[in-house]
């Protein structure tokens, strides 16, 4: 919970760097349109849904002003255009290295990088600092690692991990969650890593747990590792009646 809620700030903290605040929501909204315009039909159905984000490489670039490919109404500048791909591709640190996962394409961006900022992220920012007065507007992309890294210090035993489920899985439990893809906090590339961060330190049900992945991701235990696609999460029911 504490890095999906810290990188909640990701975007308010790019777009006051580069730009000095958020973008409109016209301008968000309009991009996500494009990307959903670009990316679309490669699962072989134009429904308005990119079925397996991760496969979508649209770059906001194609909406710059002037652009052969730029929207008739609500085109970026270039900064603006630079600010949604770093949205897209998730914070890093001073190394380049992914240290959070980005918004998917087709995600409703506005939620967390309008105006106001998502609550739920300046407060998560507080806990990370353990400073109730800390102001996340004194926080850079270039900063904004140390943050992550002062929340993995100061508040991670706390936010991050629930109680002991080795009893449940003793028991015979079985766990499925989902992660919607189009939620605009959490990432659904996120959900592989659930079984380290929101199931916490239970060794053996991380052991038995298959991470898949997709729009529609969910994690399963006992299940089997695939892609989530509609057709094939018809196929993960009989998998879980199977196995239940
Ligand atoms: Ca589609």
């Amino acid at each position: 919970m504490r890095r999906f809620q810290t990188a909640m700030m990701w975007g308010q903290i790019v777009t006051k760097d580069l730009l000095g605040g958020p973008i409109s929501a016209a301008k968000l909204n309009q991009t996500t349109a494009s990307a959903v315009t670009a990316c679309d039909a490669a699962d072989g159905v134009t429904d308005g849904i990119i079925d397996d984000p991760r496969t979508c490489h649209f770059s906001a670039t194609a909406n710059i002003c002037g652009a052969p490919t730029a929207p008739a109404t609500n085109c970026l500048t270039p900064l603006e255009a630079r600010a949604i791909d770093m949205i897209w591709d998730g914070p890093r640190n001073q190394d380049g290295q992914r240290i959070w996962f980005g918004l998917d394409p087709g995600t409703n961006l506005t939620a967390v990088n309008g105006t106001p900022p998502f609550f739920l992220g300046v407060t998560q920012f507080h806990w990370d600092e353990h400073d109730l007065n800390f102001d996340w507007h004194t926080v850079s992309i270039d900063k904004y690692p140390q943050v992550a890294q002062d929340g993995s210090r100061n508040i991670a035993d706390v936010t991050d991990t629930f109680g002991d489920l080795d009893v449940f899985r003793r028991h015979g439990g079985k766990l499925l969650t989902f992660v919607g893809g189009n939620d605009q906090a959490r990432r659904s590339s996120s959900a592989p890593l659930m079984p380290r961060t929101d199931l916490g330190r239970c060794s053996t049900v991380q052991a038995a747990l298959n991470a898949m992945s997709s729009r529609s991701s969910a994690v399963l235990a006992r299940g089997r590792s695939v892609v989530m696609t509609p057709k094939s999460m018809r196929a993960s029911s009989r998998t879980i009646s199977a196995t239940s």
